[in-house]
């Protein structure tokens, strides 16, 4: 704490009187409080170079920001916000570092100038973890309290090392608190008495909407309804009870007393944003009100109370000037990104990159895929204490809807394998938060007609997160979807959702078509340090829908593991047939391949059946070499056709080669058609069938 020696020793003179908090922490929060203010200012008076980026201040919440940050450990984690400037200097960062953010240079620590100011992403020696957050307000709840529900596991299984308490701190706008996502955080929170503290600062506005038109209740009357969350009201505006609440808050959830929220009242003094100016719909009335409460005042007038003089406190204003102003001139001089780095990080590289262990060891059983899976999962829970399965209904002594986990829990106990509430986005957005404490997280989503309130956490959260904290927190996530139609399964447990998730990027999506290809690829994901979404067709889980007899195969041994993105060859055409230019292929996944297969008896040697297996990333070389090799490229699906990944496929393979095609690039897919009907047979009126491949594979070898 650079102070003056001058004001060193006014400091030691006063510290003769008793005062709650240390003077010395009183002083390092006012000189603190200064900076931020001058940031703000400085901002304000630079505005043709500093709102080139949109940026929030804290100006107004620093007390109960600065309370928050200088009573954070390094072994602590932290969820802060974007207005939450303060915290990131009462943890010790620096305002050059913060400024380096505000305009997207090279050296923003955080992000190398990909993301806002004040979004910060953090694992540096001596300070608390803070992963990457997105700017979706409220979202940051969820990977929040996976973090502390990760922290809980592996406490619990005795993992963690240290004696050190560690808790995460969920910082939280008042206007976001309605978000739902919000209420599935809690209510985790709550149900599993997670090490966590949810600060909320209510500034009374939502951008431009007031807390009565919002909600209501506020967050604190809200957080009653949580049974077993613990609350607090504290002054936000003032410091001293600012920091002593949240010191009872603290040492709440270090001592394992469960979850809290801390509502903390706050008045807003500066912008929304610097793209939306206060003066654009506060009224004057409103504005005198909030400026009534100025945190800076207030801690100046109680410091002035217990015998610290005013020219001490000018001093430490001085200080901060200097340094804001120091500061800012070396932040706009730094350098902005290397241009060329503009692509680099979308994944952390993964270990496995080669096939290992047999896939077809000597003497073994065959193995229906789901089992294939089953065992994968508890080779991992075994080798693998850190592992942990949740989902709905795959837990307890059913072991999920297809008997997919079953036994799971009886074996690995329920801290290990549980149901969880019918939360999706929890269960998506919380393997952030465990994949950056160092749990590793499967889940599974019951159905993927239901992965849709699971998507925004990942897209929002998982899949940007490695992208924009330029690699340090690539979220390793392993998220089972059971997917596709069979024998009526209806509209809402039948359909695919493969086209949607590729257009993510930043996560990896996986599509075995039998066992052995299931227990390879499964292993792989979980080492997999990347988010990926591993769909496994209900219709292939046991080979009793008619086709389907080759996903049962062979069981491989435990080492087994295929690294994604390799495609499979599952027919080879003969030599005479591509020579003569009779061949073809057809490049398919899932149930397509089997559909593949069943055609493909009709012509013998002329048909390369191409497995895909992993949609993202895609094994483009073989696509090539396939393409090129045959001249004639099927590329069959059982979504609907219209703007799939199977469109996007052929035009792909259309454009780069075009100059090796003997006939246009064929596609099959189900009907366009919103949802997959009920009955039977409107099921297989939409459903690509073995008759409707062969239609199509005619016309493309007769071209
Ligand atoms: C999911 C989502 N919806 C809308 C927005 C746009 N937005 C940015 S800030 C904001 C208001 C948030 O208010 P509050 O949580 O009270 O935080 P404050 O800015 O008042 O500190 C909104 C609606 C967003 N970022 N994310
Ligand atoms: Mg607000």
């Amino acid at each position: 704490m650079p102070t003056t020696e001058a004001a060193k020793a006014k400091t030691k003179k006063s510290n003769t009187e008793k005062t709650p908090i240390d003077k010395q922490i009183l002083l390092k929060a006012y000189q603190l409080m200064c900076t931020a203010k001058r940031m703000a200012e400085t901002y304000d008076e630079n505005k043709e170079v500093c709102s080139k980026y949109v940026h929030s201040t804290s100006r107004g919440h620093e007390a109960i920001q600065l309370a928050a940050g200088m009573q954070l450990k390094a072994y602590d984690f932290a969820a802060p916000y974007y207005r939450d400037e303060s915290i990131l200097l009462g943890i010790g960062m620096q305002p050059y570092e913060l400024m380096m953010q505000l305009m997207a240079k090279a050296d923003d620590p955080f992000s190398g100038g990909r993301t806002y100011y004040s979004h910060p992403s953090l694992n540096r020696d001596g300070f608390p973890i803070i992963p990457h957050q997105s700017s979706a307000t409220g979202m940051q709840a969820i990977p929040a309290t996976g973090m502390a529900h990760g922290l809980k596991y592996l406490e619990g299984q005795g993992l963690l090392e240290g004696k050190d308490k560690p808790l995460v701190l969920c910082s939280l706008g008042d206007g976001c608190v309605t978000e739902g996502e919000v209420s599935e955080a809690f209510q985790m929170a709550v149900l599993k008495q997670m090490p966590i503290v949810y600060l909320v600062q209510d500034n009374d506005w939502g951008i431009s909407a007031t807390g009565e038109e919002m909600r209501a209740m506020d967050a604190y009357d809200f957080a009653a309804g949580f049974t077993g969350m613990s609350r607090m009201r504290v002054d936000g505006s003032d410091f001293v009870d600012s920091y002593l609440g949240l010191k009872k808050a603290f040492a709440h959830v270090r001592d394992r007393k469960g979850p809290i929220l801390v509502h903390a009242k706050c008045p807003l003094l500066g912008h929304h944003t610097s793209g939306v100016r206060k003066e654009w719909y506060r009224g004057d009335e409103n504005l005198k009100l909030h400026s009534k409460d100025d945190p800076i005042v207030k801690l100046e007038k109680y410091l002035k109370s217990i015998g610290i003089a005013a020219k001490e406190l000018k001093e430490l204003n001085k200080h901060a000037v200097a340094l804001v102003a120091k500061d800012y001139e070396y932040a706009l001089n730094s350098d902005d990104p290397e241009l060329s780095s503009f692509d680099k990080h979308e994944f952390a590289d993964t270990p496995i990159i080669e096939e290992k262990g047999e896939r077809k060891p000597k003497g073994a059983e065959k193995v229906v895929m789901v089992d294939a899976a089953l065992h994968a999962v508890e080779d991992i829970l075994k080798k693998h204490p850190e592992a942990l399965f949740y989902g709905q209904d795959v837990g307890g002594t059913l072991g999920g809807v297809f008997r997919e986990a079953a036994t799971l829990a009886q074996k690995f106990g329920d801290e290990r394998v549980f149901n969880t509430p019918i939360q999706e986005a929890y269960i998506v957005g919380s393997t952030a938060g465990m994949s950056a404490v160092g749990a590793k997280a499967i889940v599974e989503i019951q159905f993927a007609d239901y992965i849709w309130p699971g998507m925004n956490q990942l897209v929002e959260e998982l899949s940007k997160s490695c992208y924009l904290s330029c690699g340090k927190f690539p979220i390793q996530s392993l998220i089972r979807v059971p997917i596709g139609a069979y024998g009526g399964g209806g509209p809402y447990h039948s359909g695919s959702v493969e086209s949607t998730l590729l257009t993510i990027r930043g996560i990896k999506v996986v599509y075995p078509s039998n066992a052995a290809d299931m227990k390879g690829l499964l292993k792989a994901a979980f080492y997999d340090p990347n988010p990926v979404v591993m769909l496994e067709h209900k219709g292939l889980y046991w080979s009793k829908v008619p086709g389907t007899g080759e996903a049962k195969t062979h069981e491989p041994d435990e080492n087994y593991i295929i690294p994604l993105g390799k495609a499979r060859i599952d027919l080879e055409a003969s030599e005479e047939a591509i020579e003569n230019g009779e061949s073809a292929v057809i490049i398919t996944y899932g149930m397509g391949v089997h559909w593949a297969k069943a055609v493909s008896k009709d012509y013998p040697g002329r048909i390369e059946i191409m497995d895909l297996r992993t949609l993202n990333p895609i094994d483009w070389d073989a696509i090539q070499n396939s393409v090129k090799k045959h001249s004639r490229a099927f590329i069959l699906t059982e979504e609907p056709l219209l703007n799939s990944f199977a469109e996007s496929l052929a035009g792909r393979i259309s454009k780069h080669c075009f100059e090796y095609l003997d006939a246009p690039v064929q596609t099959l897919g189900a009907a366009n058609l919103p949802a997959i009907a009920l009955n039977v047979d409107l099921e297989k009126q939409m459903l690509p069938t073995v008759d409707k491949v062969k239609v199509a594979l005619e016309e493309l070898l007769n071209y």
